[in-house]
């Protein structure tokens, strides 16, 4: 095992052996699958360690300097680092670190800007947008009145008449933009005039490509979203958390949204952890990796495309792929579990104008974020591909001792990409 695993996990193993041995099999799992979860991540030993520090100990209610507990003289400082990284990573006037995870950021925009009842915008669910832009099933949607835009039948991609309609004729008081299962690039100059002419507030929610904005293999919100939020684990790499970024205007407003409208004490190991992160997003290197990321979303997007695969939009501009299976016979659930039975794990997701039910539907979703973590680069793709088919041609045919066949090949091709924080002991 690494030291990093062992220093982790060795009062542990004593303290808890049960828990212990939970977290090794679920690293075992993680390091013999192929990782293509858009979502997901492997962050580095060094994101680990100050997720796991003594930082938890420490209750922080209040922003560095007003406090309500004493003994902030270190906590301070962690905080105004990872918001002075934060800054400078994207370029923003004002940075939070401290919201738990994306919902509740979104929901902090929400308080900050909004009132019960009032009118705001979001990509709608099915179309690739979040829960929290508006959808009916969350509190965004049972409390505000949310109107959703979706994307052209023919090419897949944000319809941008429908916005400049639905925003003129309701004249939201937010309009998001960005989503969970967006494969094109987000044209937020765009989306900014729209904005801009109905009064409304911009709000970028870049969680899935906030490390490609960070890398420079996505254009930035910054200049045209006046507020943007972002999880800090799926491409950023960081830990489990979240940051709303604005422009110095509206900083008090969200501040105070946060703390103390939404949350009590910020997780500060997270706060220490996001601030590792995002050192690691500065650095030269990161750049590579987010070029990368992408390099091979567009690798498998071919490599798909030349095994009959019908991609959402056609293909990829950043880290993920949306595959409409209604052509090959499979829906996306039955799909999706035989690849995890085979070491691929993705998930199973609507498609836009799915004709098939949300908890069974005709897509999958695939990213890269994570397999180009561990080096894989153009050349696997394909591999992926031919795995991803050959399983799925299995399942049609009901074929199912294929898949530990398959699996077995994949837990030996993936020996040479070790992923950090855990190995063989
Ligand atoms: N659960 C995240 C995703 O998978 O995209 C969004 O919240």
């Amino acid at each position: 095992m690494t030291d990093a695993y062992e220093r982790l996990t060795a009062s542990l193993a004593s303290a808890d052996p049960e828990i212990e041995r939970l977290i090794d099999a679920e690293g075992r799992r993680q390091s013999e699958k192929i990782r293509l979860i858009a979502s997901e991540n492997y962050v580095s030993e060094a994101v680990l360690e100050a997720t796991g520090s003594i930082l938890t100990n420490k209750y922080s209610e209040g922003y560095a300097g007003k406090r309500y507990y004493e003994g902030q003289q270190i906590i301070d400082q962690v905080e105004e680092l990872a918001i002075g990284r934060a800054k400078d990573v994207f370029g923003v006037e004002h940075a939070n670190v401290q919201p738990y995870s994306g919902s509740p950021a979104n929901l902090a925009v929400y308080m900050a800007f909004a009132n019960p009842g009032d009118t705001v915008m979001g990509m709608g669910l099915p179309m690739g947008g979040h829960l929290t832009h508006g959808w009916k099933v969350s509190a965004t949607g049972k409390w505000f009145n949310a109107v959703h835009y979706g994307v052209e039948k023919d090419t897949g991609r944000i319809d941008m008449d429908e916005v400049a309609d639905l925003a003129k004729e309701h004249r939201p008081k937010l309009i998001f933009c960005g989503g969970t299962a967006i494969p094109r690039t987000v044209d937020f100059p765009a989306f900014a005039e729209i904005a801009r002419e109905v009064g409304a507030v911009l709000v970028a929610d870049i969680a899935h490509i906030a490390g490609l904005v960070a890398g420079g293999a996505h254009p930035s919100p910054v200049g045209h979203a006046e507020v943007v939020t972002t999880t800090t684990h799926k491409t950023l790499r960081g830990p489990r958390g979240a940051m709303i970024m604005s422009t110095a205007e509206h900083a008090k407003a969200i501040d105070k949204s946060v703390f103390p409208g939404l949350q009590g004490g910020p997780h500060n190991h997270t706060t220490a952890a996001i601030a590792v992160a995002l050192r690691e997003a500065a650095h030269e290197s990161f750049r590579d990796y987010a070029h990368q990321i992408v390099a091979n979303s567009q690798a498998l997007a071919r490599a798909l495309n030349d095994r009959g695969y019908d991609l959402v939009s056609g293909g990829s501009d950043n880290h993920l792929n949306l595959v409409d299976l209604t052509n090959k016979g499979i829906g996306g659930k039955p799909a999706a579990k035989a690849l995890d039975q085979a070491g691929i794990e993705l998930n199973f997701n609507t498609v836009p104008f799915d004709q098939r039910k949300p908890f069974d539907p005709s897509g999958l979703r695939i990213g890269t974020a994570a397999v180009t973590t561990r080096g894989m680069t153009e050349g696997d793709m394909d591999l992926i591909a031919g795995w991803i088919d050959r399983t799925i041609e299995a399942a049609k045919a009901d074929k199912t001792d294929q898949y530990s066949t398959i699996a077995g090949e994949i837990s030996e091709f993936v020996k040479q990409y070790p992923i950090p924080g855990w190995s063989e002991s």
